[in-house]
């Protein structure tokens, strides 16, 4: 990979890229509480691109930023999945903060109420996952031309098709 310049080859002025992504989690009730420590759910937090696209090439790495109450509660993650599987008993702000690779690029952060509770019969009872998630996007304006080209290149990171749980158009 080329390396990253102080300006990367300086800024493309007027040109703005779009990079929409989804994030929140889903939880699952195990169906009674855990005696050990009393956890009642399983969860997943997580990053996505919207497009079938890997974000890899310019996302250097995510931080999720658990409650205090989880063992090292900053989860670095460098790689896609960009997600933290976790279990516990209560619902918290997560706070996510995105990395890019071009040091130009200042980090972007994402708040996340992560959601376990639902009044759904079959969330209720472990039948059936609960997902709650958001369409964002991440704007690039004048961005170095490495960042650029970078952008504009993106191979996918699933063959196939690429859908998410909620209809977001
Ligand atoms: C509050 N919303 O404001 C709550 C905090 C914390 C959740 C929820 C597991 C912790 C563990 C867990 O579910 N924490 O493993 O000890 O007070």
């Amino acid at each position: 990979m080329a390396e990253y310049g102080a300006d990367s080859g300086g800024r493309v002025k007027g040109v703005t890229i779009v990079k929409p992504l989804i994030y929140g989690n889903i939880a699952r009730y195990f169906g009674k509480k855990r005696e050990e420590d009393g956890h009642t759910h399983q969860w997943t937090v997580y990053v996505k691109p919207f497009k079938n696209e890997d974000m890899s090439a310019y996302v250097k790495k995510i931080n999720f930023k658990l409650h205090d109450s989880y063992p090292n509660c900053n989860r670095v993650i460098t790689k896609p999945p960009y997600e933290v599987t976790e279990t516990g008993w209560g619902e918290f702000e997560v706070v996510i903060k995105i990395y890019f690779n071009d040091p130009n690029e200042r980090p972007v952060t994402l708040y996340h109420l992560l959601k376990l509770f639902q009044s759904e019969t079959d969330i209720m009872l472990g039948k059936k996952s609960l997902v709650v998630e958001f369409y964002d996007e991440l704007v690039f304006q004048d961005p170095t031309v490495m960042m650029q080209n970078i952008l504009q290149s993106l191979r996918p990171i699933s063959m196939g098709s690429y859908k998410h749980e909620t209809d977001c158009k």
